[in-house]
């Protein structure tokens, strides 16, 4: 129940209608009808953002500010509704009207404002604030284009943009009573002050105008609302003179440049850093906005910086907003007039940093040539952070070795030198977190062991999570019934209770209705695979699904030898597979990933051989699912019998598709990478079938792994790689897939797919015997659903506000 008032619900639907379209209710589009709704919605949240705000500063509390390139939010109606708990209210009264709210958010578009698993987890995080009372927002970019739509023809990616048509979503707000003036460009010049002290001026800037626009975020049963604010770049036309020196009309106008392309598109790569210059602007641009946003309300109410930090926690999303560090310090030294060693302590108290990678090409670094044009004034501040710390390591350990100094210096040394972002935010941050537990130790194990050796303190972890209310509640309405049937509501906003399913574990009638409840999803996702590819799969068939960013890391190619190899059993072997499959896939390839391209295209080549073969009498089919995106997950996710995470060790920081496909009450089939180790451990060795090398083992086989050892030493495999040399997936286009053989076969392949392949089979052979005793599989998805509690991003913002933000939960 929410605590207001739903009676003027009604008004607010209507005068939208009537006052702001100007239309008869006849007259309104299905868009009409979806902004009225969301009108009527929109109100209630400003209305609880206002008492929000209001009990946060009368109470002086301490905030925490997520900065993130990425928020992949998803639609917003249908968890707004939900969160505020009138989602059966205004179903009611939409139907009185003759409206089907089930059918109207449809119509809303899905922001694809992120890439992947970062930009997704950002989300839930901001949920999870809302949901715990917590006065915690979100900082980003207004891009106006998302993540590229992905088409395919003839089984090749093609990307189309993704238009977010902004400033027309009833979500967002825009602050036209607020604007930030950003200098970038121009040069310092170095000058002493009148006590001799270096006083640099940053001069001939260049300017970018950031304008905040927010969108509400609304906690679970309406108690609390918070923000996520994101900047658009705008070209100011009437900009402040007052900012400029007095006379300077004309330069001043000189220098505004064009800002609009800032905030024009999102880059649209996940693992390979793109060291372009509009991209640290974009990194640069976002920094200054929120730190200016942030220190304008802190200033609002406190006189002194002394306890900054005690008022203000902001954690960097991976090293993207690292600039954060440099920004800072700016501020508080250049603009605030103080120390260099307070400022340095007031910026490491407030900083956090999350690393979510541990793959070298995706660890940012920026040529100091760029930086030393773009920001001049923060590249001499990093110089001079850095020469500090240099100072710092020596004074402490006298014996350090050069090796040593060198990983650790924020200065890359080489033919091009460079900024390490890594290293500037990790020097900067007074926590340094991984988002699993192996990741975390792998943070510390391998990537930067100098600096865990240093500063061990620093280092922890925190176990990402995924909201139960959009990953449980709002995407799978039957399963959330039926738990909420059981054990009543309360898992919704505390998923540790979920446990309390596992005592129907012996009840054979609630097991049925579970299979009856995943049946349905898996008719649901039937009908739009029929809808979208022409494809009919059968929904008894087990559904093995493989959606997420396609990267050789996560290997979807080790799927696609699985499934060659089965197609083969049966059609040169005569072999019965036990029962039938559908091997489902979805996911983006970034547009210049050319191998992860082919990868896509050898799927559709493999669905289009093999779902046509009468031989095959319909036992494997193969579909992928174009434009992965949050709606087409929520899809999904309810529908898989099977979730595939099959990463090579070691190489995927933690996975949340993981966490949500098991809680919908699939099971994994996956290696001990990232959460899965802890996936494993919360639902027991005999509910997950765990294959292939562990980290260790990875570390130890690489150096000597030679493919053509299993090629030649396993027929079946043999079998499969022949047939992707030769032309039976591509007889119209010959030879395309040679590129795949000689990358699987090349010595040091990287993702060790043929060393796993044989421990894959025999776990995938496993999990078709087990699929045949409907009551073990049915009572082993149960226990997914209700062991998988920990996995809730209510846990994990839990762990993060006590062990690095320092805020508490607030409900006044
Ligand atoms: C600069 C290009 C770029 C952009 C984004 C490089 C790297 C990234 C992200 C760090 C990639 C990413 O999304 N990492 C994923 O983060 C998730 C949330 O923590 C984890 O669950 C995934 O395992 C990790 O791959």
């Amino acid at each position: 129940m929410s605590y207001f008032d739903f009676s003027n619900f009604e008004t607010s639907f209507n005068n939208y209608i009537k006052y702001i379209l100007g239309k008869q209710f006849e007259h309104a589009s299905k868009n009409d009808q979806l902004n009225a709704v969301s009108y009527a919605v929109g109100k209630y949240l400003i209305d609880i953002s206002y008492d929000t705000q209001k009990r946060y500063q009368e109470n002086d509390v301490k905030r925490l500010h997520y900065l993130s390139l990425e928020f992949l939010i998803g639609r917003l109606l249908n968890n707004n509704l939900l969160n505020l708990g009138i989602y059966k209210r205004c179903k009611r009264f939409l139907e009185t009207k003759g409206i089907d709210l089930d059918l109207l958010v449809e119509e809303e578009r899905d922001p694809a404002l992120g890439n992947g698993g970062l930009g997704r987890l950002a989300a839930c995080f901001l949920d999870s604030l809302a949901c715990l009372n917590m006065p915690g927002f979100g900082y980003g970019i207004n891009y106006d284009y998302g993540l590229f739509k992905q088409v395919i023809v003839n089984g090749y990616q093609k990307e189309k943009p993704d238009y977010w048509p902004n400033r027309r979503s009833p979500w967002l707000i825009r602050r036209t009573e607020e604007r930030y003036m950003v200098p970038i460009y121009g040069r310092v010049e170095g000058s002493v002050d009148r006590d001799g002290e270096y006083n640099p001026t940053w001069t001939n800037w260049s300017l970018l105008i950031g304008r905040p626009h927010d969108i509400l975020v609304a906690g679970f049963e309406g108690r609390t609302v918070n923000y996520l604010r994101l900047f658009t770049a705008e070209a100011s036309e009437d900009f402040d003179i007052d900012i400029f020196n007095d006379g300077d009309y004309f330069k001043a106008v000189g220098r505004k440049i064009k800002s609009e392309t800032i905030s024009k598109i999102l880059y649209p790569s996940d693992s390979k850093e793109v060291g372009k210059e509009l991209r640290l602007v974009q990194e640069y641009f976002l920094v200054a906005c929120s730190l200016k946003d942030i220190i304008r309300k802190y200033e609002m109410d406190h006189h002194t910086f002394d306890h900054f930090h005690n008022k203000v926690a902001i954690q960097l999303n991976d090293t993207h907003p690292a600039l954060a560090v440099a920004e800072l310090m700016r501020i508080l030294v250049d603009e605030k007039g103080i120390q260099w060693e307070t400022a340095w302590e007031i910026t490491k108290k407030t900083l956090g940093y999350t690393n979510h990678t541990l793959l070298p090409e995706a660890l940012e670094t920026w040529p100091v040539t760029i930086l030393e044009r773009v920001v001049p004034r923060h590249m001499q501040l990093i110089y001079e952070i850095n020469q500090r710390f240099l100072e710092y390591l020596t004074v402490r350990d006298p014996d350090i070795t050069i090796e040593s100094i060198a990983k650790m210096s924020i200065i890359q040394e080489g033919p091009v030198k460079q900024v390490r972002m890594a290293n500037l935010a990790i020097i900067g941050s007074h926590s340094i977190n991984g988002v699993a537990r192996v990741h975390s130790d792998l943070v510390k194990t391998q990537l930067v062991p100098e600096f865990y050796r240093l500063w061990p303190e620093r280092f922890n972890n925190k176990t990402n999570g995924v909201s139960p209310r959009r990953w449980i509640a709002a995407c799978n309405p039957g399963l959330a019934d039926f738990i909420t049937e059981a054990i009543g509501r309360r898992w919704v906003g505390d998923l540790s209770r979920i446990w309390e399913l596992e005592t129907f574990e012996n009840d054979p009638g609630f097991l049925d209705r579970l299979g009856e409840i995943k049946l349905a999803n898996k008719e649901a996702l039937a009908t739009l695979i029929r809808k979208k590819l022409f494809l009919n799969v059968d929904p008894q068939s087990i559904f093995d699904i493989h959606a997420k960013r396609i990267h050789e890391y996560k290997r979807q190619l080790l799927n696609v030898i699985h499934i060659i190899h089965l197609y083969l059993s049966i059609k040169e072997d005569g072999k019965d597979i036990g029962h039938p499959r559908t091997f489902i896939f979805s996911g983006k390839a970034a547009p210049g990933y050319h191998f992860a391209k082919l990868i896509i295209k050898l799927i559709h080549s493999v669905a289009n051989v093999i779902n046509k073969d009468p031989d095959i009498h319909d036992m494997i089919k193969v579909a992928f699912l174009p434009d992965y995106r949050v709606t087409l997950a929520e899809r999904i996710i309810p529908a898989a019998d099977v979730s595939e995470q099959i990463s090579t060790a070691g190489m995927e920081a933690s996975g949340t598709g993981n966490m949500k496909f098991a809680m919908n009450g699939a099971l994994t089939i996956g290696t001990l990478d990232g959460a899965n180790i802890e996936i494993a451990e919360q639902v027991g060795g005999e509910n997950i079938y765990i294959f292939g090398l562990t980290v260790d083992e990875v570390e130890a086989f690489r150096p000597n792994y030679e493919p053509k050892t299993f090629y030649d030493e396993d027929p079946d495999l043999k079998r499969v790689l022949k047939a992707i040399y030769s032309n039976l997936f591509c007889s119209d286009e010959p030879g395309i897939f040679k590129p795949v053989f000689s990358q699987l076969m090349g010595n040091g392949e990287h993702y060790l797919h043929l060393a796993d392949f044989r421990s894959y089979v025999a776990t995938q052979l496993k999990i078709g015997n087990d699929y045949k005793d409907r009551a073990k599989w049915l009572s082993m998805s149960l226990k997914n659903i209700a062991r998988t509690g920990m996995f809730s991003s209510d846990r994990a913002i839990q762990e993060y506000a006590d062990g690095i933000w320092g805020i508490r939960s607030f409900r006044g």
